[in-house]
């Protein structure tokens, strides 16, 4: 017995190196958000010791940012397998499908969304519509904001003009603002250039493009919740062995279920408005109410005009509470 197995481990000992250098899979990683943005040093630092744990099972090559495949185009890219994982967010790929943007309004945590069914909803819809595996949302707690350089007294946005990304179009829009589409990256030449008057954006992360040298104010409370997530390319994951998917899948929770973290952040980060002089708006009462309200009405009007099919199906099951 004690000799079979000793037999037996220095068999595998001598079989591992190559079976290992045989077994490794390196998968090309880009991001939509600049390389600046926090989200990315998250990313860098996960990637890091996804590397260090899969030594001879899966390795992560990280590409880039938008300088490596623009925002709106990262997308397409997982999804013919031009890169094979990126880290994006919907309002990125609704050229691919337009309910990629409909992850802003899940009402509650991804954790609860992978015991209540609606995780696997996004699965299939991601497969079918993207060619995607859809990992892990690696961001939330983090509600979006309006931010401004001319004040406002009401949520009436007439006669301002306001980037957008599809996220916040229909919402900005229905407000009356005249609204314009930028990528992150453009936004800090628009503001700059008195371009827009304002922009919106999660509660953290202003700072990382350096916008706080134009905002003068954000306007509370916040509304939906910012999605940011892993996609992985569905023919790279098929090609994947059981136990890369496996390894795969497990450093993608881990990073998952540490978002907890985003609470926190998003204090951190409106203390440092505060500290950078932006003024708070704050809606109050019913008004503040109707101006959420009218968020997620906009939102999903917005998703259901676009997928009638999947929209409603969606908004049913991301409403729960
Ligand atoms: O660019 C954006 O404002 C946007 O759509 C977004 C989405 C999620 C997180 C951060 C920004």
């Amino acid at each position: 017995m004690k000799k079979t197995l000793v037999a037996a481990l220095a068999a595998a000992a001598l079989a591992l190196p190559l079976a290992a250098a045989a077994q490794t899979t390196t998968l090309r990683i880009v991001s939509a958000f600049p390389e600046s943005s926090f989200y990315v040093t998250r990313l860098l630092t996960w990637i890091r010791s996804v590397n260090e744990e899969g030594k001879g099972v899966l390795q992560l090559n990280f590409i880039g940012g938008p300088k490596a495949i623009p925002t709106f185009e990262v997308g397409n890219a997982v999804r013919t397998g031009v890169v094979d994982m990126a880290m994006s967010t919907g309002a990125y790929y609704t050229n691919v499908f337009p309910e990629s943007d409909a992850l802003k309004l899940t009402r509650m945590p991804v954790a609860e969304q992978r015991r209540n069914g609606v995780f696997d909803y996004i699965q299939k819809v991601w497969a079918e519509k993207g060619n995607m595996v859809y990992l892990a949302r690696i961001v939330e707690h983090q509600p979006f904001h309006l931010y401004l350089n001319k004040p406002i007294d009401k949520p009436d946005l007439k006669g301002l003009k306001i980037r957008v990304t599809p996220v916040y179009r229909d919402f900005f829009g229905a407000l009356g603002a005249t609204v314009l589409q930028t990528a992150p990256g453009e936004l800090y030449t628009a503001l700059e250039r008195g371009v827009v008057d304002g922009y919106g954006w999660p509660i953290g992360g202003i700072f990382d493009n350096n916008w706080n040298d134009h905002t003068r104010y954000r306007v509370d409370p916040g509304f939906y919740d910012a999605e940011v997530s892993l996609l992985l390319n569905q023919d790279a994951w098929k090609k994947l062995s059981a136990r890369q998917r496996d390894f795969l899948l497990t450093q993608v929770r881990l990073l998952e279920n540490r978002n907890d973290y985003w609470k926190v952040y998003g204090e951190q980060e409106t203390e440092r408005q505060a500290k950078a002089g932006i003024k708070v708006i704050r809606l109050q009462g019913a008004q503040a109410q109707e101006y959420v309200d009218k968020a997620y009405a906009a939102g999903w009007a917005g998703i259901i005009k676009n997928s009638p099919v999947y929209g409603p199906k969606m908004r049913e099951l991301f409403s729960q509470k």
